[in-house]
């Protein structure tokens, strides 16, 4: 008679995740793939993970649109032969396990990758549950989510007409955004021109460089008087937004957020850069305007501090840019310990499957505060079945199992990268005697 061994019970119940069962587990990852479409001319990446049950895949997205091929090389080389082999189903163990692999880690290369594979692997969890994600990250909190939408225009009445369109439309909250003459404004691009080729005709190299020069002086003393007349024409009800675009010294953002007060906007986003973080106590005592911040944060030490100081009132940052649904999870219900809200990036250089996946966080968090919208045209629409549908200023779900959104690799393919000098990247912004200004 044997007795047993003593040192079975310190053996785990089960074995590690990364080490196949003696039979084999229900579903294995087979393949990732990067996928690079432009339908509307804007560089997507999409990251698709395919597993060893027939038809069973996700999708991801990890649309870094100044940097594609960088992404498409961290998710072939990197992130494939990290996660084939593992089951799909552990979704943290593998977040964690790619996000330490490279040692020096973080950034917006290896997080659009690591999203990429992130919200890949929880889509197919959805599929695997036959639950849209929105239900499995604990049910709808509403129906639907709100949106705002971009006005703008190269004068006030302009961008008055384009935001009583959208009026029209039923959105109740616009963001405004009005040229300064002569020079590029974000948000309110006029056709560029400019650039020097020293009078031979000129290279699509300096064509990609041709921009308008930038005065944040100018623009500080357009800004208020657009919101003047806005107020005025529109009135009360709509809720009216601001985008900086980090394109201003500190102070004089200070200055402009306390002129803009009065006018009572639903938020003055990025009114510094991330690297200028420490000014945001001192903005805090001089206004109550609402600030929304963070496209541009891809590590937790960049927001982390400005949560738990309850220095900003909307958390902005770009899902694949932080690493995906993982973090963005849990960012989302940190920000609700501090009273912060959600509005997530959501311009076209988030692929249709990013916006799906805001789409199932706004759903789903209590502390939901506005969803930036974009219109894809025919052609994106046509290239993912299932795209989020827009109706009533708000973004609606369907109820397919997981992100709810498809991508057809044929019509995919009919679009590749438009040709570019820089291959996406963006020209310099140059104050008028040639200085580089952030963008
Ligand atoms: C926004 C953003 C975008 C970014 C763009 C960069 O608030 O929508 O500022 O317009 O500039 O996503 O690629
Ligand atoms: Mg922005």
């Amino acid at each position: 008679m044997s007795t047993p061994n003593p040192s079975s019970v310190t053996q785990p119940l089960l074995p590690p995740p990364w080490e196949p069962t003696g039979g084999e587990p229900p579903v294995r990852i087979a393949d990732v793939r990067a996928i690079q479409t432009a339908p509307d001319g804007i560089r997507l990446v999409i990251v698709k993970v395919e597993t060893t049950q027939p038809g069973l895949y996700g999708l991801g997205c990890a649309t870094f649109t100044q940097r594609p091929l960088a992404v498409v090389t961290a998710v072939e080389q990197y992130l494939k032969p990290f996660a084939v082999g593992r089951d799909p189903n552990d979704i943290e163990d593998l977040f964690q396990a790619a996000y330490v692999s490279s040692y020096w880690r973080s950034g917006p290369v290896l997080n659009n990758a690591l999203s990429g594979l992130d919200m890949a692997l929880w889509d197919i969890k959805g599929k695997l549950a036959g639950m849209p994600l929105y239900q499995l990250f604990g049910g709808r909190c509403r129906t639907s989510a709100a949106l705002y939408a971009h006005a703008s225009g190269e004068d006030f009445a302009a961008v008055e007409a384009d935001a009583r369109r959208l009026m029209g439309q039923g959105f109740r909250h616009v963001r405004c955004q009005v040229a300064v003459p002569g020079y590029a404004t974000y948000g309110a691009q006029i056709a560029p021109k400019g650039g020097e080729t020293g009078g031979a005709a000129p290279t699509p190299y300096h064509l990609a460089l041709r921009q308008d020069p930038w005065d944040p002086a100018a623009y500080c003393r357009i800004v208020p008087k657009l919101f003047d007349h806005l107020r005025a024409t529109l009135g009360e009800e709509v809720e009216l937004l601001h985008d900086i675009h980090e394109r201003v010294p500190p102070i004089l953002a200070i200055d402009l957020a306390k002129r803009l007060e009065p006018h009572r906007l639903f938020f003055l986003e990025d009114p510094f850069a991330p690297e200028d973080n420490g000014y945001f106590p001192l903005l805090r005592q001089q206004t109550a305007i609402p600030i929304a911040m963070g496209e541009l944060y891809v590590n937790q030490n960049d927001y982390v501090p400005l949560i738990k100081d309850r220095l900003i009132d909307f958390i902005r940052v770009h899902l694949s840019d932080i690493g995906g649904l993982t973090p963005a999870r849990k960012l989302a219900a940190f920000c609700e310990f501090f009273g912060v809200r959600t509005a997530w990036h959501g311009p076209g250089d988030v692929s249709p499957v990013g916006h799906a996946a805001n789409l199932h966080l706004d759903l789903a968090v209590p502390n939901f505060g506005i969803q930036e919208s974009h219109f894809f045209k025919e052609r994106t629409q046509a290239v993912f079945p299932g795209c989020p549908e827009i109706r009533d200023g708000a973004m609606w779900s369907n109820e397919r199992p997981g992100l709810g959104i498809d991508l057809d690799e044929a019509e995919a393919a009919k679009y590749p990268y438009p040709d570019h000098p820089l291959n996406g990247a963006w020209p310099p912004v140059r104050q008028p005697d040639g200085t580089v200004v952030r963008p």
